[in-house]
């Protein structure tokens, strides 16, 4: 029987006050609402918190509602009001649990439920769950729910809600040096050489921000990982960061290096069939759980871009991921296994490669693996057509792995709200089971007979006081949690959301910032990389642009992508050339083969085509490519003023830090353009397109720019 106690709570919200302008409270500020709103104009509507069970997740959840509660109604916040009882349901009061039980049934573990019971007389509010996991799901959306004014004093039906995702994941790019492989602002958050001793108490606010957009697991290291983390020492340094995360009911997971029997175990092989091996994955696994029990499992980069794996031995990538799984298994662990592999030896389309790969495979991997698969076939750009594995291993688990952080859409420079990135892909119809199987069906199991399902995200977190460098960009943080909650969540609303709890309800702030966010990442699409270019980016730090970069491993050039010549411009993946677009469904392979049906954003991707194709609106594409740059960058010049008109609104800090930050992403996005139309314009003799400002340098210029030590440079580590 569940022991049940109540908590009074007493804390103090002092030291999120201190720091209030700098951007580390995130979008729990929690900031005072106007004294019109329904929750602060009447006393009574809320009083205390009283919590109903014991555990640390329940005072995680105490805690935060005294300090949301506190921030937001002040002095409101009282004793007279009606109280509001926290609890799973099985701890709550006879009178209020018979009143809400009934509606639980159908929710997960974690999924919660917020109502006010207007048929007792204190007219108490509850938010319940089945587990205490649920109750803090609910505390954080009972407050952000007080921030957007989706709930009202009178609701006469309860909130309802539950992730539809299971592993909703972040995955950090970090190295046990605390460089970062992608990330700009600034080192890892991991403090490993302070840990165990020291746990800073960043790991708790790390938490509580994840917790509240519910994110559920975490990988703290690089996949292009370091055996070192597998050790005894830094097992104990793992075993204090768990500790920290789990009341916020995050799983904390690692990456492995599949050659790690040889580094640290002195084994002179990493075969996966070896049976010496498989017990040194047997022993070890079993010792990492006993540093940490609940130990989410292991991320795996294995045969990409010079990482070891089981290929090296002639084996599959199931005979690897399988190893991991058995050994994990008994423990309840899972193995997410990356579907990111391709290789220069391979003359094929890079395009082609993880599919080619990993298809032939499906239904050969254990019950716990989860492939993951990044949201398109190349690598996180700009815009891309949705991986073609989405639909075409219907006995596999496939993860979706999204880049938050912003490796080649300006870093933590530029702004690029994601949401409406995300949101792309998961909408994205595969036609693979008939109209509507969309991207998020497939993740979601909806099709197949998987056991889980999962969403990760590569995170932008670092030591930057607030967290992304670039103040807009926790938006891409928050955006991830959100969608990997309910991938069905409109981009716009997330916005709003996001906007309430950064910025607070003032109508001039939502109806500047919130089109400038959704536009965004258009806008850098289309002064980047627009009509389905792709990975034209500088080499090495992948900042900025670099169209005219060649020579070493073709495929991590921009001229094996963009193609271009005195003929045309893009990559033809029809069945005139790589034929990338069989791996498509019938249905999509009719809409893309032909340059006059395929959406237009895509058109590069799949076609190349003379400088003078005509383009349905009569432009030619050389006419029709200058007015998308332009236009980018247009977009970009708009948000200047725009922000500038929001001084009297925002606190002058951030204020400040954004307007600088949104004239260099202009200066910037004219470089792009210029960059990019003047190497093209060098392949033919159409003039100088109208629809673009002319460049103000000739090509030799913007070929000479060489930006040193820009952050997330893994070669330069
Ligand atoms: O293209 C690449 C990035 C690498 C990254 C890789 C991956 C972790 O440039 O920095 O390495 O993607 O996803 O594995």
């Amino acid at each position: 029987m569940l022991r049940s106690s109540l908590l009074f709570v007493l804390l103090t919200n002092g030291f999120f006050q201190i720091f209030a302008e700098d951007g580390y409270d995130l979008w729990l500020r929690y900031d005072a609402l106007p004294e019109t709103h329904a929750f602060v104009s009447d006393a009574h509507v809320m009083g205390s918190v009283q919590v109903h069970g014991s555990s640390d997740t329940l005072e995680a959840a105490a805690s935060e509602l005294h300090t949301g509660l506190s921030g937001l109604l002040g002095t409101t916040y009282n004793h007279v009001g009606s109280p509001l009882h926290a609890g799973p349901v099985a701890s709550l009061p006879a009178e209020i649990r018979d009143r809400v039980e009934s509606r639980l049934t159908d929710l997960n573990d974690e999924g919660f439920l917020i109502a006010r019971l207007h048929d007792l007389e204190a007219k108490p509010w509850v938010i319940t769950g089945q587990r205490d996991i649920g109750v803090l799901y609910g505390a954080f959306a009972f407050l952000r729910s007080l921030q957007d004014g989706s709930i009202s004093t009178h609701m006469a039906e309860p909130m309802l809600d539950q992730p539809r995702i299971q592993h909703r994941m972040l995955n950090h790019w970090d190295n046990l040096t605390r460089t970062t492989e992608r990330v700009q602002s600034g080192q890892s958050i991991w403090e490993w050489f302070q840990l165990p001793d020291y746990v800073s108490p960043r790991y708790r606010d790390y938490a509580r921000a994840n917790a509240s957009i519910g994110v559920n697991a975490t990988v703290l290291t690089n996949v292009n990982a370091n055996a070192v983390v597998l050790t005894p020492d830094f097992l104990v340094k793992t075993s204090a960061i768990a500790d920290a995360l789990r009341p916020y009911g995050i799983q904390t997971y690692l990456t492995a290096r599949f050659s790690a029997p040889m580094e640290i175990g002195g084994l002179d092989t990493a075969d996966p069939l070896d049976p010496g091996v498989q017990a040194w994955w047997n022993a070890k696994i079993n010792e990492i759980y006993q540093h940490i029990p609940d130990f989410g499992g292991f991320l795996v980069k294995a045969n990409s871009e010079g990482q070891p794996g089981p290929q090296d031995y002639g084996r599959s990538h199931a005979d690897g991921a399988n190893l991991l799984a058995d050994a994990l298994a008994p423990h309840g662990g899972i193995v997410i296994w990356r579907a990111f592999v391709y290789t220069h030896e391979n003359t094929v389309d890079r395009h082609k490669q993880a599919y080619d790969e990993f298809v032939p495979l499906d239904g050969a991997f254990r019950k716990n693996v989860i492939i993951q698969v990044k949201n398109g076939a190349i690598d996180f750009m700009p815009r891309e057509p949705f991986h073609p594995m989405f639909g075409a291993m219907p006995h596999t688990p496939l993860g979706l792995e999204l880049q938050i952080t912003q490796e080649y859409l300006g870093g933590a420079i530029h702004l690029a709200f994601l949401a409406p990135l995300f949101e792309e892909v998961l909408d994205a119809d595969t036609y693979t089971s008939g109209e509507g199987s969309t991207v998020a069906r497939i993740i979601e199991g909806a099709y197949s007979d998987v056991e889980h399902s999962m969403i990760a995200g590569v995170s932008n977190i670092g030591t930057d006081r607030n967290w992304t460098g670039h103040p807009l960009l926790q938006s891409n943080w928050y955006a991830f949690g959100r969608l990997a909650w309910d991938p069905g969540l409109p981009s716009e609303q997330i916005a709003t959301e996001w906007i309430h709890q950064t910025f607070g309800s003032d109508e001039v702030i939502h109806q500047t910032l919130k089109p400038m966010l959704l536009e965004s990442r258009e806008a850098v699409v289309e002064y980047s990389m627009p009509l389905g270019l792709h990975h034209i980016m500088a080499r090495g730090h992948h900042y900025g642009p670099g169209p005219w970069v060649e020579g070493g491993r073709p495929d991590w050039t921009s001229v094996y992508y963009h193609q271009a010549s005195s003929h045309g411009i893009g990559f033809d993946r029809t069945a005139s050339g790589s034929n990338a677009l069989e791996q498509y469904s019938k249905t999509l392979q009719e809409q893309w083969s032909d340059p006059q049906t395929i959406p237009v954003e895509l058109l590069l991707w799949f076609h190349h085509l003379p400088w003078d194709h005509p383009m349905p609106n009569g432009l030619t594409l050389w006419q029709e490519m200058g007015r998308y740059y332009q236009r980018g960058v247009d977009t970009v010049r708009s948000w200047l003023p725009q922000w500038q008109s929001l001084k009297p609104h925002i606190d002058a800090q951030r204020h400040h830090h954004v307007e600088v930050l949104l004239k260099r992403q202009e200066r910037e996005a004219v470089e792009y353009k210029d960059a990019c139309l003047t190497y093209f314009h060098s392949f033919h003799d159409h003039p100088w397109p109208k629809t673009a400002e002319p460049a103000e340098h000739g090509l030799d210029y913007y070929r000479s720019i060489h930006r040193h030590h820009v952050p997330g440079n893994p070669s330069e580590h």
